[in-house]
């Protein structure tokens, strides 16, 4: 039973029908939360490990809706109904053009109406689906730079076309410092003329997708965040099922199924409800197919919620309380990547779900390149990203990120009291003065030297070091069990005299301090705080299928004792045979991994070899054995071949960069080297 006063935390669990009574009977029928009437609005609580946890909407906060008729398409206008727009060949070097701009079909998506039809793309199954009467409203979050106007436009009256009225609480746009004249005042003017209310908020400089989403969400009114890519159109139904599945379990983040609005000619294009998202070895995100066994846990039913180990990241809905609680996003990722497998890992290893709900479709202009800037260079930004993926998050396999991407390790930027409060401080040095310096100090410490010290640096931190008074408790944990006592006082001085951050200590006056300007203790202590699971869980538990090995000997070069050359993918693709090269030392395509599986794999391809005398392919991991079944032996550092029972040996006169089987001997030149010397 809580005590008085004490504030409850809201988490969730969907069985609160059977625990009703057991709720009401430990709070006495009083919840610490104005706008709760027990019986009516809790929809989910759970009696769990730190007591009792409730979950619920409001009822107030939820709307009674309706399901909206479909578009009809409006006669003459290219594109209806979702079909291709062609350009007329007389017209294609402006076409071209035009495609620079945007990396997609800008003449084709003006020439679609704003409002366009499109098919419904959904299961018959879905169309019939009740969801609940009630659903929490929700907030669109949408950010762009330099998005173009009318795929834009497009977005925002999809939205507002197909959305249930009462849960459309608003739109709010996020311009990151767009240089569009299209994007100024014109728009300004166009969103006070919509139907739903539309805000529009600005970066003061380009800050990123990430944190321009941070700031977007700050001003969300609507119970649940939908955020949205600028250039989406939402079918007949999409929203419904979204909300309905947050309303079950407010920890599900929820995906729809994202459709390809094509990048050339602006068709709507069904994607496969049998695809999920994976990742890559250098952290890109991928598509693969679901495996059997998820088909499973959903009984076959292509309409059940598909539990996916990532996101893709653009296209999804959250639980606004629980955005937060569960760490919103990482500020410190730039411009674009990376937020996504961050989020979806962090949702997973800290207790909440990531589904993509196949009765939501949403269509999204997929294109080959980005077409605006990054500052500080794509690769510096996009690494940098990934970098604090792998460290806050993967444990022991960020290691497979740092093989992949050499030179990508996070550079901890050693770059930059009195001082913060516009004084100055300094060493005189034609003053001197002796001092008698002893090794131990003569007089007692009242209640131990220990905790008065670190009380007193416990003040210290508390008061002056913003975030970074972390690097004090993490490396003196014993600090944190000393009480600080009431530092209010010296918080109000330091306000009183407007004094500077600690950020602004570090980079102005002592860049070379210990204190690193940027780093990660934030993140791990939010794991910390919320008990999240380690990715070998994550790994186990939500993606066996991974690329990731989940054991695994080695990691690193496989070098020929007798030509010093190592084996290397050349940057091959599934099917193209396994080459060998100079050894760089570099990592990249000379990374490979002998797992427990007695796989030799590189990223998300397996050395493969179909005939003894066949080439040693590179053919995507399937973890059967069969052809990708080798076994290293450390005492004669042969590669047996299990299948061929032929040993891997240095490559053949004639193809003198791809290595062969041949019958083992006790040749050098089939004695491989696992022993990493990469000279990062
Ligand atoms: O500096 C920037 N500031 C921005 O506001 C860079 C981008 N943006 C905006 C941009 O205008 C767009 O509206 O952010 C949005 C996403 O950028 P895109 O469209 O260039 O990204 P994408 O579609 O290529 O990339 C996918 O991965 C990104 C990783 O950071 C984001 O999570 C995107 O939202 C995400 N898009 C999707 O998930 C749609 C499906 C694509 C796939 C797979
Ligand atoms: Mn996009």
């Amino acid at each position: 039973k809580p005590a008085e006063g004490e504030v409850l935390e809201l988490g969730s669990q969907a069985e609160y029908k059977g625990k009703k009574a057991a709720i009401a009977a430990a709070l006495g029928h009083e919840v610490n939360n104005a706008d709760t009437n027990l019986e009516e609005n809790i929809l989910e609580a759970e009696i769990g490990e730190t007591g009792l946890v409730l979950s619920h909407y409001p009822k107030t906060h939820l709307k009674r809706w309706h399901a909206v008729p479909p578009v009809k398409p409006i006669g003459g206008s290219p594109g209806e109904m979702g079909k291709q727009v062609n350009i007329p060949i007389e017209q294609e070097k402006v076409m071209l053009d035009k495609f620079q701009e945007n990396q997609f079909n800008l003449m084709a998506s003006d020439m679609i109406s704003l409002n366009r039809s499109l098919p419904d793309v959904r299961l018959e199954k879905c169309k019939v689906k009740k969801y609940p009467d009630l659903l929490p409203t929700t907030s669109i979050v949408i950010v762009f730079h330099n998005e173009a106007w009318t795929t834009l436009i497009r977005t925002i009256w999809s939205t507002i076309n197909r959305s249930p009225r009462p849960l459309l609480k608003e739109i709010i746009l996020v311009d990151d410092a767009s240089e569009k004249e299209h994007l100024g005042k014109k728009l300004e003017d166009y969103i006070k003329t919509l139907p739903v209310p539309t805000r529009l908020f600005r970066t003061e400089n380009r800050s990123g997708l990430i944190r321009a989403r941070l700031l977007g969400a700050k001003h969300v009114r609507g119970d649940v965040i939908t955020f949205l890519d600028a250039h989406c159109e939402c079918t007949e139904g999409w929203l419904e099922p979204l909300l309905a599945r947050i309303v079950e379990d407010r920890t599900t983040v929820v995906c729809p199924i994202i459709d390809v609005i094509s990048d050339t000619t602006f068709e709507y294009i069904q994607a496969s409800d049998i695809t999920w998202g994976g990742f890559n070895w250098k952290l890109n995100f991928r598509w693969y197919r679901v495996p059997e066994r998820e088909m499973k846990r959903r009984e076959g039913d292509r309409t059940a919620p598909l539990r996916t180990p990532t996101m893709a990241g653009g296209l999804f809905a959250i639980d606004k309380e629980y955005f937060y609680k569960i760490g919103s996003y990482d500020e410190g990722m730039d411009i674009w990547g990376g937020e996504n497998l961050e989020m979806s890992f962090r949702v997973w290893q800290c207790g909440g779900r990531l589904e993509i709900i196949p009765c939501s479709h949403v269509g999204h202009v997929f294109r080959d390149k980005s077409p605006y800037s990054f500052p500080g260079g794509v690769q510096n930004i996009v690494l940098h990203n990934a970098a604090r993926v792998a460290e806050v998050w993967m444990d022991e396999w960020g290691e497979f990120y740092y093989a992949m991407t050499p030179g990508s390790e996070f550079e901890f930027e050693w770059a930059r009291f009195v001082w913060m409060c516009g004084g100055t401080l300094e060493i005189a040095p034609c003053s001197h003065v002796g001092h008698v310096f002893r090794k131990t100090t003569p007089y007692t410490f009242p209640g131990g030297t220990g905790r008065v010290v670190n009380h007193n640096n416990a003040r210290l931190a508390e008061v002056w070091l913003d975030d970074w008074r972390q690097f004090y408790y993490n490396i003196n944990p014993g600090a944190l069990n000393v009480p600080v006592g009431d530092v209010s006082e010296r918080k109000a001085l330091r306000e009183r005299l407007k004094c500077k951050s600690f950020r602004w200590y570090l980079e102005n006056i002592y860049p070379e301090s210990q204190m690193p300007l940027d780093y990660y203790y934030l993140g791990e202590d939010l794991r910390e705080r919320l008990k999240c699971k380690s990715f070998r869980w994550y790994l186990e538990n939500i993606y066996p299928e991974s690329q990731m090995p989940l054991d695994y000997y080695y990691l690193g070069e496989i070098r020929n004792a007798e030509t010093s050359n190592c084996l290397d993918t050349n940057g091959g693709k599934s099917g193209q045979p396994v080459g060998m090269g100079y050894c760089h030392g570099m990592g990249g395509n000379q990374v490979f991994a002998y797992t427990k599986r007695h796989q030799i794999m590189s990223d998300d391809n397996c050395l493969d070899a179909a005939h003894p005398r066949g080439p040693i392919k590179l053919i995507r991991c399937h973890g059967m054995r069969g052809n990708q079944d080798w076994t290293y032996d450390a005492q004669t550092r042969t590669i047996k071949h299990t299948n061929t029972g032929m040993c891997l040996d240095k490559p053949e006169e004639a193809d003198v960069w791809k290595p062969v089987l041949r019958p083992c001997s006790r040749a050098r030149s089939q004695q491989w080297l696992m022993q990493t010397e990469f000279k990062w």
